[in-house]
């Protein structure tokens, strides 16, 4: 892997203090370099790509202006701090972003001084830039910004907004900076979105936001001033009722909006702000994909494109020689569609990844029955609760690892009323290149431990497709998980008729001796090719997909435990908790004594690198599984074999 060429500026900027060097009229041609550098890296290595290219301006000015890593800059999710990254010492090593054993995707403390906080899921900067603002305050650091940047569309969620209403009270030195693209992945969705546009539209508001904005400007800071410049405000705020302004009757200053594309306004506008203490709020307004023509115009293609020839903007897509098995994305994306023209009680919901779950394709043909409800997980279900009261069966369809911040949603307003709400859970399992955030590993223990919860995993596209099928059925009464990877399936051929699965029962994949396989989900698949390495050993190991985690098919295991005196676990989650403990429960509470081994992610942190990588270093591949029944029937595994 080769370093890429950076243009003359940018190659000699190894740190902010680099920049700092530099004369104010040299930083609109850091911007463009520092742009070019982005489209060459993400064109050849992939990656988050429209999301930085909107930032490129802000993230120069921000290192221009401030006082980094001293002032504290904390990117909301971090897929836009591309530019941060490469002016903050890891221009050389950029090409080996988001590889094994390269950089991250997203800012990451461990990584750098510079990224003040580790960040992936969004909606979490406010809070955190808010905390180190109070720390700082605390510790008689006066001299310190606090910087959080945060999208239109990660400002939709909850926690900003717990944010803003303590950050309004607290007198704390925070600067939030509202990365305003009117864009999510998708489009944004909602009526903050609306009123954004209100805002930035309002030409009386914003006169008089420019003038009490330059007053404040001119003045020095003072008892006098301040006094002054609240009683404009207030008068300001009274004459204008009617479009007064969100932010500032939270208790913060709202500035803005200006152009986020101009560089010398950023850097003369952060400077002006670090003089004017207390919470505010900076509006600017970006394009997503700026400065790529082809970004720009389709931004949620754009977002994460993959590799592309950077002159054509041709994306490079694997040309299969035979039909591909689809993504499981897809077949939920079309098999919802299905089920839902027979059964008009069925419901889509997804918080802001209609692309990346494909409810897309139900929000297109069904439009009154299918939601993107911004990136409000917890809202998404305690919504899809609401509607299972009154009777609808509803697909909530949410990330793994976002699955995580809606916790007590499921918990309280699903699970204790016992509402047949059914979970698909995409990108369970380790999900590649986004890495720890983003990995979906905690999902089977923390759904496991509820009671009322069915919890599932299709080893196919078929078995989605019954899953999806057997949940939305009015005989279930229970929450149902339905989790599945990222990425593709095995059966090109996958549109198979709807069969019902009875709730709690697995099957028999193939029998053998000695050493029985148990699998949940897509793993069942490596250990299918498992067994085929096997048959070279001369060994013939059963296997099972045992389908569900919760209810356990105890009608199986039982013939399983008096059966075999070896078992061996694997799922696509985390060890502690899993499946495999489930099994291990099982064993214990019928006193049977099987040696058993549990594959899966183990209790670490997993970073990011190619799914196939990280399977391999968690050992829980086709190769791990067959190694595996090799230790257990103690056949001495010679290299060559491997
Ligand atoms: C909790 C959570 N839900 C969903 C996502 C997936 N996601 C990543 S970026 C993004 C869009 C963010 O939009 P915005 O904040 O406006 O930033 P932009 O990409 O427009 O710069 C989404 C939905 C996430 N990272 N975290």
């Amino acid at each position: 892997m080769e370093e890429i060429a950076a243009g003359p500026l940018l190659s000699q900027i190894n740190t902010p203090d680099d920049l700092k060097k530099l004369n104010k009229s040299q930083l609109q041609q850091v911007c463009n370099e520092l742009r070019q550098f982005i489209i060459d890296c993400v064109s050849i290595h992939g990656g988050h790509f429209g999301a930085s290219l909107g930032v490129v301006e802000l993230s120069v000015a921000l290192h221009y202006a401030l006082n980094t890593p001293d002032d504290q800059l904390v990117w909301d999710v971090g897929h836009q701090a591309y530019g941060h990254k490469i002016l903050t010492g890891r221009r050389k090593v950029f090409h080996t972003n988001r590889k094994y054993g390269g950089i991250s995707g997203f800012p990451k403390r461990g990584e750098s001084e510079y990224d003040a906080f580790g960040v992936g899921h969004s909606s979490t900067s406010i809070s955190a830039a808010l905390g180190m603002a109070i720390a700082s305050k605390y510790k008689g650091e006066t001299h310190r910004q606090h910087v959080a940047v945060i999208g239109d569309g990660a400002m939709t969620a909850g926690l900003p907004f717990e944010a803003l209403n303590h950050a309004g009270v607290s007198g704390s030195n925070v600067l939030i900076i509202l990365n305003d693209n009117n864009m999510s992945i998708d489009p944004n969705v909602g009526a903050l979105k609306e009123y954004l546009t209100d805002i930035t539209t309002s030409h009386t508001y914003n006169k008089f936001r420019d003038d009490v904005w330059k007053l404040l400007g001119k003045l020095p800071y003072g008892e006098f001033q301040q006094d002054l410049a609240s009683k404009v405000e207030a008068g300001l705020k009274g004459v204008l009722s009617k479009t007064s302004n969100l932010f500032e009757a939270l208790g913060l200053r709202y500035f803005g909006p200006i152009d986020g594309h101009n560089v010398l306004k950023l850097v003369e506008t952060l400077k002006d702000l670090r003089d004017i203490p207390g919470p505010k709020l900076l509006h600017i307004k970006t394009v997503k994909g700026k400065g790529y023509d082809l970004a720009e115009k389709d931004q949620t293609l754009w977002h994460a494109p993959g590799t592309f020839d950077k002159i054509t903007g041709k994306i490079n897509k694997k040309i299969a020689p035979v039909p591909e098995p689809p993504k499981y994305q897809d077949v939920f994306g079309h098999t919802i569609i299905e089920l839902a023209e027979k059964n008009p009680a069925i419901m889509g919901i997804t918080p802001a990844m209609p692309s990346g779950c494909s409810l897309k394709y139900m929000m297109e043909a069904m439009p009154d029955r299918a939601f993107d409800v911004g990136i409000a997980e917890q809202h998404a279900v305690t919504v899809s609760a609401g509607m299972a009261t009154r009777g609808l069966r509803v697909f909530c369809n949410i990330y793994s690892s976002f699955m995580q911040r809606a916790y007590d949603m499921v918990v309280h307003d699903v699970a204790i009323q016992k509402l047949p709400v059914i979970f698909c859970l995409d990108r369970a399992g380790l999900v590649g290149d986004d890495g720890p955030t983003h990995h979906g590993a905690y999902d089977i223990p923390f759904m496991r431990c509820i009671p009322n919860m069915v919890i599932s995993a299709p080893m196919n596209e078929a078995e989605l497709r019954n899953l999806m099928y057997t949940a939305q059925l009015p005989e279930n009464e229970y929450p149902f998980v339905i989790r599945y990877p990222r990425g593709q399936g095995v059966m090109p051929e996958w549109r198979t008729p709807f069969e019902k699965i009875t709730v709690g029962k697995g099957r028999q994949i193939k029998d053998g001796e000695e050493v029985a396989i148990l699998t949940i989900g897509h793993p069942g698949n490596f250990a299918v090719q498992a067994c085929k390495m096997l048959l070279a050993d001369g060994l013939d190991p059963a296997h099972y997909d045992m389908r569900f985690a919760k209810p356990l098919d105890e009608e199986l295991l039982h013939e399983i435990a008096t059966r075999f005196q070896k078992i061996i676990t694997v799922e696509d989650g985390t060890i502690v908790g899993g499946f495999g403990s489930a099994v291990l429960e099982f064993m214990a509470a019928h006193n049977y004594t099987p040696e058993v081994k549990m594959l899966g992610i183990p209790d670490r942190i997993v970073e990011h690198g190619k799914p196939e990588e990280l399977h391999r270093e968690c050992e829980y591949d086709a190769l791990a599984i067959a190694n595996a029944v090799r230790e257990m029937v103690d056949v001495k595994v010679s290299l060559a074999t491997i």
